[in-house]
């Protein structure tokens, strides 16, 4: 009689950006259950996707074996060719040598899932030491639909990955969190478990979604924005709690750029300069209340010239300068003036939010402080994603919450080296970075090219040829609009390899398939987990908890092999993991063998710290890593760049204010929101999950739909003014009758339960990101409007597509 061995292995889920504590069982070796792990910080819960992790790892459509492509890029049947991973990598490595010789390294842009979506956390920063060892200053990884809404708003608070991705909710001590296009219920369950944790203790909460999706329902107020114009909202919730007083004076007064005076006729700030001739750049003007004069602001002190200095925040003034009198206003009052136009009337104009919702907003933040927010995909893919960010940034500076206890903080971190190797690529490299010559303040400056510049390219040369492309994971085809043209420039590449678990529509156009291994079938070390200040102290080497099905790989033995055969072992530890492991860990003080005889991880307590702006450096202030020193409420740098430097409303560029001309064919605004049983694009083989959610669907109200003769199951049209795709109709009665909410993603099978692939390319599929075009883009971070577009529904004919 044969026994069964079963074992325990305490690990967590890495699957997405909750990264949920998890104890896996595995029965002769083979992954049985995950399970939540109560006592790790982030593991009191696993959602569907984590528990399905066994049908992951068993997948029958794995990929297990490298391959090569046998037949051209245009021809439907691929040819796959099982090769070995030596034929692989050196093919790899040779190709990529010698269109970097031939094109510059730059012409090889490499790509990588989005570790929100995905364990590619495990190997990130190896990947972009690859990447810049190599010399490529191109990483292509979703950045402006998902980071660039946080990171814009580092321009205002001069905070490393922006708003609120490095300074995080403390919702321990919140008084009142505020989940602006974010629903963790879905998103990061670890999240919502501490949130709604956070509400028994007597949190507030309020919601900014067009549908009471998550905790809405729960919450103390829920907003209900006509898709993208969110930014409206923020700046009529900051109109009314200025006009209230509802606003930390002391804050603004002294930790912001609001007192410094701006010129009325360039727009941008007045120098001391302007005043007398000798003094430097750096130093601006403000008005002191108590000397009734002018003073001095020197930026890099963050200090006025003299001690006891009271600027004004509000007040206009004629100043005689080096030119002449000059009218001078406080930025404040600009940004003051600015909100007023948006007047709880106007807001519910633009926005469809009831003018007293927009008071109730302001006034429940102004009560409830400590405030604390997060935003992310529903603010995050508009053309107006940056000065929706811009914008929130500045409401919530209002609050003066930043930094303090209970509010956004930036939690402590466990010292560790850097290994992204940014030391390893010039400066002159770094400025060659696609998008960065038409939208310098955007992601281009952080090395991230968006999928629309890759594709130009690729097909125009434009600024320079595009060659080639490495990509882990990352299924650009399907996540990014214009799909066509996507297909078009990935087959036009010189050379592709892509590595992934699946194949995916992105990855059957490549050259190389890499086959690599889940993140239960390998190792992965993780410093800190974010979420909390617990939760940051915790460092874990995840145990391998099978082994590789097939001869799959991690994507960091991957970029450690490749990086030898490309002549990089040097800035590889000659292609030794764990002692790239080691120089990782050095700071810490905690060794690798401790890591791998601690699986649970190991905690080293790390206290939070409060309003660290106020930190005494020298003889000045810590204060904010922006232009002034000061949290930015009026942004010269945007001047300079031709944009506004005040977070101003845009309207979205495809609406039916700003096209009328698209109203009548296209009634109803398009906007999406994430699958709570898939991870973007994948997953939808996965039969425990599919069983759960079989059909692409969009939600519509059930007057939008009795207005079309559609009861919920039909199959409909999706058409928008770029193309039509097929889904499966959901009533929702907590949508405006305008707004509809579809689904991206949908591409895979299901055989063993009998649910379709779906056509990426053609009208009878259901791929939301083939009828949205990069035509209209936010003009500082090229964001796509994958959440504020137009389109009309109608009943589909014929049956099911497939
Ligand atoms: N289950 C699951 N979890 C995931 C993912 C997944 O695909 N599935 N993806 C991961 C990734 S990569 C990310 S980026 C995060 C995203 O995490 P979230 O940002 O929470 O993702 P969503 O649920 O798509 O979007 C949040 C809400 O935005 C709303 N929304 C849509 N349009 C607008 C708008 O114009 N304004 C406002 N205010 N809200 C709007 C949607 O209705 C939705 O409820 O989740 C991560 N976790
Ligand atoms: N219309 C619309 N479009 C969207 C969004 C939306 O809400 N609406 N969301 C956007 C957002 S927020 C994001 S982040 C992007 C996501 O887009 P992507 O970053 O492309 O993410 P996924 O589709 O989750 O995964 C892509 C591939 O990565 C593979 N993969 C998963 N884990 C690993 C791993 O550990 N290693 C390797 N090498 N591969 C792996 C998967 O098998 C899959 O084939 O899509 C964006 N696109
Ligand atoms: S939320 Fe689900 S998929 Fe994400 S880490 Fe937790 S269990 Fe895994
Ligand atoms: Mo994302």
């Amino acid at each position: 009689m044969s026994t069964t061995t079963v074992e325990t292995i305490t690990c967590y889920c890495a699957l997405c950006i909750s990264r949920c504590g998890a104890i896996a069982t595995t029965e002769n070796g083979r992954l049985t259950a995950l399970q939540p792990d109560p006592s790790h910080p982030t593991g009191r819960a696993l959602c569907a996707k984590g528990r399905a992790a066994p049908e992951l790892v068993y997948h029958p459509d794995r990929l297990l074996y490298p391959m090569k492509r046998t037949r051209p890029k245009s021809d439907p049947n691929p040819g796959w060719e099982r090769i070995s991973w030596d034929e692989a990598l050196d093919t790899t490595a040779a190709q990529l040598n010698s269109i970097a010789a031939r094109f510059g390294p730059e012409s090889v842009v490499f790509s990588a899932v989005s570790p929100s979506t995905s364990a590619i956390a495990d190997s990130l920063p190896w990947i972009h030491r690859l990447r810049h060892a190599f010399g490529s200053p191109n990483f292509c990884g979703a950045m402006e639909l998902c980071g660039w809404g946080r990171f814009a708003a580092s321009y205002t608070f001069g905070i490393p990955v922006g708003m609120p991705g490095t300074a995080m909710p403390e919702l321990e001590h919140t008084g009142c969190m505020l989940f602006w296009g974010y629903n963790p219920s879905s998103a990061r369950i670890a999240h919502s478990v501490s949130a709604g944790a956070a509400q028994k203790r007597g949190a507030r909460l309020i919601v900014v979604d067009p549908r009471e999706a998550g905790m809405a329902n729960r919450a103390d107020l829920w907003i209900r924005p006509r898709p993208g114009s969110d930014g409206a909202l923020a700046l009529g919730i900051a109109h009314v709690m200025i006009e209230r007083g509802w606003f930390d004076r002391e804050f603004v007064r002294h930790w912001t750029n609001g007192p410094l005076l701006v010129r009325s006729d360039s727009g941008r700030f007045l120098r001391w300069g302007d005043l007398e001739e000798s003094a430097g750049v750096g130093n601006y003007v403000a008005w002191d209340v108590r000397a009734d004069s002018l003073v001095r602001y020197d930026a890099d002190s963050r200090c006025y010239s003299r001690e006891g200095v009271q600027p004004a925040i509000d007040g206009e003034f004629e100043v005689t300068t080096r030119d002449g009198v000059i009218r001078c206003r406080t930025a404040f009052v600009l940004v003051r003036q600015m909100c007023s136009r948006y007047a709880p009337q106007i807001v519910e104009s633009i926005t469809w939010v009831p003018a007293d919702q927009v008071e109730e907003a302001a006034k429940l933040l102004w009560e409830s402080r400590p405030v604390s927010y997060f935003a992310w995909a529903g603010v995050e893919q508009h053309t107006n994603s940056t000065q929706i960010s811009r914008a929130l940034g500045l409401l919530y500076t209002l609050t003066g919450n930043f930094g303090d206890k209970g509010g956004n903080v930036q939690f402590e971190a466990i010292p560790a080296g850097n290994i992204t190797g940014s030391e390893l690529m010039t400066a002159a490299q770094r400025s060659r970075t696609l998008g960065l010559r038409d939208r310098p303040l955007g992601p281009a400056r952080l090395e991230n090219a968006t999928t629309e510049e890759v594709y130009h390219g690729v097909l125009d040369d434009d600024p320079y040829p595009v060659r080639a492309m490495v990509g882990f994971g990352a299924n650009l085809l399907m996540a990014h609009a214009d799909t066509l043209r996507g297909r078009e420039a990935l087959q036009a590449l010189d050379f592709y390899v892509h590595a992934d678990l699946f194949m995916n529509p992105t990855a059957a156009h490549a050259d190389i398939i890499l086959p690599v291994s889940t993140p239960f079938e390998r190792e992965g070390l993780k410093i800190g987990f974010e979420m909390s200040a617990e939760a940051q102290s915790l460092i874990q080497l995840r145990r391998r908890v099978v082994l590789p099905e097939g001869e799959s790989r991690s994507d960091t033995e991957i970029v450690f092999d490749l990086a030898t055969r490309l002549g990089l072992g040097e800035h590889f530890w000659d292609g030794d993991i764990d002692s790239g492991y080691r120089a990782q860990l050095a700071p810490t003080g905690v060794t690798l063998e401790d890591l791998r005889e601690n699986p649970a991880g190991i905690c080293l307590p790390l206290e939070t710290r409060y309003r660290t702006y106020e930190d005494r450096i020298g003889t000045g202030y810590r204060g904010f890593s922006t232009p002034t020193g000061k949290v930015e409420i009026f942004s010269e740098q945007f001047l300079d760049h031709g944009y506004s430097p005040l977070p101003e409303y845009e309207e979205p560029l495809i609406s039916h204010v700003s096209r009328p001309d698209l109203a009548s064919a296209f009634p109803l605004v398009l906007t999406c929101a994430h699958n709570i049983h898939f991870c973007e694009t994948q997953h939808r083989g996965l039969p425990s999950l599919r069983k759960l959610s079989r059909d692409p669907e969009i939600e519509l109200s059930p007057d939008a739909a009795a207005e079309r003769g559609i009861v919920r199951g039909d199959w409909v049209t999706i058409e928008t003014p770029h193309g039509t795709i097929r889904a499966k109709a959901r009533l929702n009665e907590s949508l405006d009758p305008c707004v509809v909410v579809g689904q991206h993603g949908w591409w895979q099978h299901c055989d063993a339960i009998g649910a379709p692939g779906y056509d990426p390319y053609s009208a009878a599929g259901s791929n939301l990101n083939l009828i949205v075009s990069n035509a209209e883009i936010d003009p500082v971070s090229g964001s796509v409007p994958h959440r504020s577009y137009v389109c009309d529904i109608r009943l589909a004919h014929g049956s099911d597509p497939c």
